[in-house]
């Protein structure tokens, strides 16, 4: 068989094993994206999350010897759920973003970049291929866009004219000549909605991201929230959904393809309150099986209190109380006292000042101070 006819059939095989679109490009090193990477760098405005090697991250070669090209696949998941639960005074709720909605990408993704493997291997027994999503050394957004799959967008997303940006990304390397795809042309035009809607004005200009101000890297890290963003952060759980939202390139995309991505809304748009005392068995068992509890509860456990916060929920102050009395971990008894007096009852304000003469843990007493700091100006006011 003749590789034209062979890229054809590896298409029909991927529509048929769940992938809504796959795409070729060159294994050329990412030289554009390089100067990117090291400027992020220099400008601090990286995640951390990244694989921290630019020579890995941009030379394909580096990764796979005789890298000659690269399959990028996109998976589209829903924007809508079904039946959305409402939260009401005394029962608030969270959210998680859409991207961790459904089961882990990571496992859909790889589940299907292993079958293409084996389809491959069947017809190129001297294919070579490495495949990965998310945690691989690529940046998985220049391989879709130089693989056709979309356009680099202003809000630094891969946006597909089928899906909107609501697709998540993966890719193989190969030793196999496949035919390139041309990249997309960009969609933007004029339009700056997410730059301007951003919370955080994390979009530093269109396409740059200071992922440091992003609130869905900040939902993601461990320690005390910086006070900046705690207004901000909203009832956000895991993740951050805004610069997609308001793109008019995603109006219209429900995207409900796979059922293995369908939201459990009691998963993806929780109750608070009980979140706030599970236990690591109870959170594996309910919230292991999506992508947004790789951090483990307590960041979760942290932006509930300040969702709880963000709502004056004063129903919560008793548990927020317990946790500020009795919580091992400092960053969440300090963030319960920040809650405690954002909220502002008679009860919190006891709670803080018989806590004050006790608590040992230096940035615990500085919350502490904080929290007492909110009766102080309501007072003035
Ligand atoms: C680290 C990381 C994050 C960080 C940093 C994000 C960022 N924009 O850099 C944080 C935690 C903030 C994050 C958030 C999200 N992420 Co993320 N993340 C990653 C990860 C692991 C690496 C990204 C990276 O290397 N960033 C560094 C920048 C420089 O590289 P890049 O974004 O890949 O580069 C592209 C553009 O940013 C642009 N660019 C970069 N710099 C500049 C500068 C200028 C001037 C211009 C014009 C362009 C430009 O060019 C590149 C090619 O398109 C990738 C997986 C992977 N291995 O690639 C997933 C990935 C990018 N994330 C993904 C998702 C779904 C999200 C969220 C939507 C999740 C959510 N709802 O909260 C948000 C979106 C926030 C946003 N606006 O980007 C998807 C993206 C899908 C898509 N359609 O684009 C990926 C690909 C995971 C996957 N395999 O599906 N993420
Ligand atoms: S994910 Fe949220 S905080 Fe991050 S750039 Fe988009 S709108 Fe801004
Ligand atoms: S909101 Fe506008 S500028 Fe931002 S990504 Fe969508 S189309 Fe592009």
């Amino acid at each position: 068989m003749n590789l034209d006819q062979f890229q054809k059939e590896l298409v029909a095989y991927a529509s048929e094993i769940g992938i809504d679109k796959i795409g070729f490009a060159s294994a050329e090193p990412f030289y554009n994206l390089k100067h990117q990477l090291i400027r992020q760098q220099q400008l601090n405005y990286q995640s951390g999350f990244e694989e921290p090697d630019v020579e890995k991250r941009t030379r394909p070669e580096l990764l796979l010897n005789e890298a000659v090209s690269i399959i990028a696949i996109a998976i589209a998941y829903p924007s809508k759920m079904k039946d959305a639960p409402q939260g009401v005074r005394g029962a608030r709720r969270g959210i998680f973003s859409r991207s961790s909605w459904g089961r882990d990408y990571h496992a859909a993704l790889k589940e299907r970049l292993t079958l293409l493997e084996a389809f491959i291997a069947a017809h190129y027994p001297e294919a070579r291929m490495r495949s990965m999503v998310d945690t691989g050394e690529l940046s998985d957004r220049a391989v879709a866009e130089r693989a056709g799959i979309g356009w680099s967008a202003k809000n630094t997303n891969i946006i597909t004219p089928e899906f909107g940006s609501y697709v998540y990304l993966g890719e193989m390397i190969t030793n196999i000549p496949f035919q390139p795809d041309e990249p997309m042309e960009d969609q933007c035009g004029d339009c700056r909605l997410c730059i301007d809607t951003c919370p955080t004005g994390a979009i530093v200009e269109g396409g740059q991201l200071n992922a440091q101000r992003c609130i869905s890297f900040l939902t993601q890290t461990k320690g005390f929230l910086p006070d900046e963003f705690r207004d901000k952060i909203g009832n956000r759980l895991y993740g951050c959904d805004t610069c997609q939202t308001v793109c008019p390139k995603n109006k219209r995309k429900a995207n409900r393809i796979h059922p293995e991505f369908e939201p459990d809304p009691e998963i993806a748009k929780p109750l608070l309150e009980p979140l706030l005392k599970i236990s690591n068995r109870e959170f594996k068992g309910k919230f292991g099986y999506v992508s947004g509890s790789w951090r483990g509860k307590k960041p979760i456990q942290r932006n509930a209190i300040l969702a709880l916060a963000h709502f004056k929920e004063a129903d919560a102050v008793p548990a927020l109380i317990d946790l500020l009395q009795s919580d091992e971990r400092p960053v969440i008894r300090g963030t319960a006292a920040w809650a405690l007096g954002k909220i502002g009852t008679i009860e919190g304000l006891e709670s803080l000042r018989e806590v004050e003469k006790t608590e040992k843990d230096e940035e615990v007493q500085e919350e502490i101070q904080k929290g007492l700091a909110f009766f102080a100006e309501g007072l003035k006011g």
